[in-house]
């Protein structure tokens, strides 16, 4: 029932009880009036007949006539003239029976001791009865003849037709409420809904018309734009299970199926040649692609990316587009290239020896060149001309993802002003002391602002990029709506925590973890009884992988019993290994991984297994379903996958996942066993617990971990990433900035 139609309702009841309360008091009230008044009325007459009677009370039929005179009243029902003694003396044919002489004069003792004598003390009499025919009032009253009593009157006056009467006057009376009512309710009603309907039209009007509205209406117009937002908020409601279907309705609902492009470095799919010349497709292990390709599977559109596997060019159209994924084929690749040097510059140079080292609190220095500065830029230009010829209207939803693309959201929104442009910075944002130390941070924060949005894991990274703004560039802050407003241009700033798909495919796929236990167990090569640990990284100094391993040493030499029982093993996937700091860790994490092999190995054990070497998604997972804990240890890590991947694999409940407090997933992941991953002591610790973790507290710490990860899944982070760019294309379409031709109303 709509809400209309309650309130019309109990309006109705309201007044129903209102009608039959006062119908009530009218209806006794006027029958008192009306019986009053026959009575009086009767009363007279019978005064006036009862002397015109005593004068023929011995000729009958003189008697009879005066009878009949008083019997023709159409109200008197019937009359009749008794004697003294009860007999009758004469009566109209209608007077009923209860009321004639006998009747009348036994029940009211009218005759007393008085009739006959000289004083007669007789009293008129009435009384008002119901009958099957209706009310009657009867009253009797004595005939009297010089002081002698005579006998009485008896006359019956027919009452039905105050009822009548009454029920006349109730219906008088409910119409004149029913109309007043009408009135009173209806009126104002009807005037309310024409002046909304008429407001409502004429901020439509407004809306549509885009541009400059009256001032008058700007307050108001502002309060509409935010109720709009906050209305389709809730009625997306981000409670309730998010999966890709419902990803891709509240697309289709909110930007109308526009299709989406994504600028990102890594490609989701590359192709490599294998040894024997057949060509590969090969998963890169990366986060981001890891969180965002789910994403494009059930979007659908285009992602821009750099063409990094060998024999990429060899799988690529005429347009460098390649449709993926393998068997699904639901979107396309558009592959750059760069040249040697634009990839030494732009990717190894400036984002990996500069912002990558600047933005993680790892003790690498970061280095600035001022040539990779110029490749920066230059690539940047090249991959944002790449976007902008993918997109297919004026306003396309353009996701810009990581630090390698500071500096395409103003570039694209120059080519394309009508652009929403999210951008997501998949790395921490440093505090703006530290920002400072690059040389080009302003262009760099200015190159950000292009976008509509910009988006971190955590609401820390946004304060840090807030306060980098306040201190570098002249902007105004809008701190109600956490946002930044340059040369008219306003960027919200929001905190999205990244998550995985759910349920993960690789799960869904994957052996049980008994025969992926003895899988592992078997390739590793591992006793009976060995308990495992496991860490799966890029080779990263970020990744805290060196004190990841002299935590393991620790624990060997603070735990014996764990010595020749546990086993570290790590899957290091090398990466960026043209610069020399991931050379140097790689040389140095292996040395360290020897150094404890060497102190508590022995011939049929190795406490540290390094795996160094890509591994396809399902065998990352198979050593995760087989392992009784993952440490992940970062130093410093925008949000970390690995330990959602880890506990997403562990569909058994068992388990332990240790992770450093220097992870956005450790905001998260509050069930894990959180360590700061330099103290070494209690890393080792934490290790010891874990393994000795009786299983119901795997199975308790296990279960939380794995609701919040289905419920915040990373159709939940892009659903409301794109819910935000959609209120934000509103807000814009509302203030002139789109066209019209687009403008839908459907939210208002
Ligand atoms: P990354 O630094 O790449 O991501 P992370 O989030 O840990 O880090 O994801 C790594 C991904 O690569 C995982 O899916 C993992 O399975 C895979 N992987 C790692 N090592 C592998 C190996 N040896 N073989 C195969 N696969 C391997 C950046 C930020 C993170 C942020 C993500 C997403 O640094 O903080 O969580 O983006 O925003």
């Amino acid at each position: 029932m709509t809400r209309l139609a309650r309130f019309i309702l109990g309006l109705l009841i309201a007044l129903a009880l209102l009608t039959w309360a006062v119908s009530g008091v009218v209806q006794t009230t006027t029958r008192e009036w009306f019986e009053r008044d026959v009575s009086v009325h009767a009363q007279l007459a019978m005064v006036s007949a009862t002397r015109s009677m005593a004068d023929a009370w011995y000729d009958p039929e003189g008697l009879q006539k005066q009878l009949d005179a008083i019997d023709r009243n159409q109200h008197v029902i019937g009359v009749a003239a008794c004697n003294a003694d009860l007999t009758t003396r004469s009566l109209t044919p209608d007077l009923p029976e209860d009321f004639r002489c006998q009747e009348v004069g036994v029940r009211v003792r009218i005759l007393n001791s008085g009739v006959g004598g000289a004083n007669p003390k007789l009293q008129p009499w009435s009384t008002i009865a119901t009958l099957p025919t209706g009310r009657v009032y009867v009253a009797a009253m004595p005939v009297i003849s010089q002081g002698q009593v005579l006998g009485f009157v008896i006359l019956a006056h027919d009452l039905s037709y105050i009822e009548r009467r009454e029920a006349r006057a109730q219906t008088f009376l409910l119409v004149v409420f029913g109309i007043l009512a009408v009135l009173a309710f209806g009126v104002p009603l009807l005037v309310a809904r024409r002046v909304r309907h008429d407001w409502s039209m004429e901020v439509r009007k407004l809306m549509r018309k885009g541009g400059k509205q009256p001032r008058e209406f700007q307050p108001i117009l502002s309060d509409v734009r935010e109720l709009v937002a906050r209305m389709a908020e809730e009625r997306e409601d981000l409670a309730g299970h998010w999966t890709a279907d419902r990803l891709k309705q509240v697309l289709n609902r909110n930007l109308h199926g526009e299709k989406i492009v994504i600028l990102a470095n890594r490609e989701p799919y590359s192709h490599v040649f294998a040894e024997d010349g057949s060509i590969e497709v090969q998963h890169p292990a990366s986060g981001l692609v890891t969180a965002l390709e789910p994403i494009m599977r059930a979007c659908s559109g285009v992602w821009v990316a750099h063409g990094s596997g060998n024999a990429d060019r060899e799988t690529v159209d005429r347009n460098d587009h390649v449709r993926v994924p393998p068997e699904e084929e639901s979107y396309h690749i558009r592959r750059v290239w760069l040249s040697d040097e634009e990839q030494q510059g732009y990717y190894y140079g400036f984002s990996n020896e500069g912002l990558w080292p600047l933005c993680h609190i790892a003790h690498a220095r970061p280095t600035f060149r001022a040539e990779d500065w110029a490749y920066y830029q230059q690539v940047n230009q090249k991959f944002s001309d790449a976007v902008c010829d993918e997109a297919d209207s004026e306003d396309p939803i353009i996701l810009v993802e990581d630090y390698h693309f500071a500096l395409a959201p103003a570039m694209i929104r120059k080519r394309l002003p009508a652009a929403t442009i999210i951008a997501f910075w998949h790395i921490p944002w440093p505090n703006a002391e530290r920002m400072g130390i690059c040389p080009w941070h302003n262009e760099l924060l200015e190159g950000l602002l292009g976008s509509s949005i910009v988006g971190f894991h955590t609401q820390l990274h946004c304060n840090n990029f807030l306060d980098s703004v306040d201190r570098y560039l002249e902007t105004r802050r809008d701190r109600e709506q956490n946002a930044v407003i340059m040369h008219g241009q306003k960027t919200l700033v929001r905190p999205y925590p990244i998550a995985l798909e759910w349920p993960v495919r690789w799960v869904d796929s994957a052996a049980s973890p008994e025969e992926c236990r003895a899988r592992v167990w078997k390739d590793l090569g591992l006793k009976a009884d060995a308990l495992l640990g496991i860490g799966v990284d890029r080779l990263d100094y970020t990744k805290g992988i060196e004190e990841r391993l002299l935590a393991v040493e620790m624990l060997l030499e603070r735990y014996p019993k764990y010595r020749g029982r546990f086993t570290f093993v790590q899957l290091a996937e090398p990466s960026r290994t043209k610069i020399a700091r991931y050379r140097d860790l790689n040389e140095a994490v292996e040395a360290l991984a020897d150094r404890i092999n060497e102190r508590f190995g022995a011939a049929d054990y190795r406490p540290i297994i390094l795996l160094r070497s890509h591994h396809e998604p399902p065998e990352v997972f198979r050593y995760y379903r087989a392992a009784d804990l993952c440490y992940v240890s970062s130093l410093h890590d925008g949000m970390n996958l690995v330990a959602k991947e880890f506990v997403a694999a562990r569909a058994d409940l068992r388990g332990v996942l240790i992770l450093s407090e220097f992870t956005g997933a450790a905001q998260d992941l509050t069930e894990a066993l959180i360590v700061n991953p330099y103290d070494l002591v209690r890393s080792s610790n934490a290790m010891a617990v874990a393994l000795a973790m009786p299983e119901e507290e795997q199975h308790d710490r296990m279960r939380s971990m794995r609701s919040m990860i289905g419920r915040f899944n990373v159709y939940r982070w892009a659903g409301k990433m794109l819910m935000d760019a959609a209120h934000l294309r509103n807000h814009e379409r509302l203030s002139g900035r789109l066209t019209e031709h687009v403008y839908d109303s459907s939210n208002i």
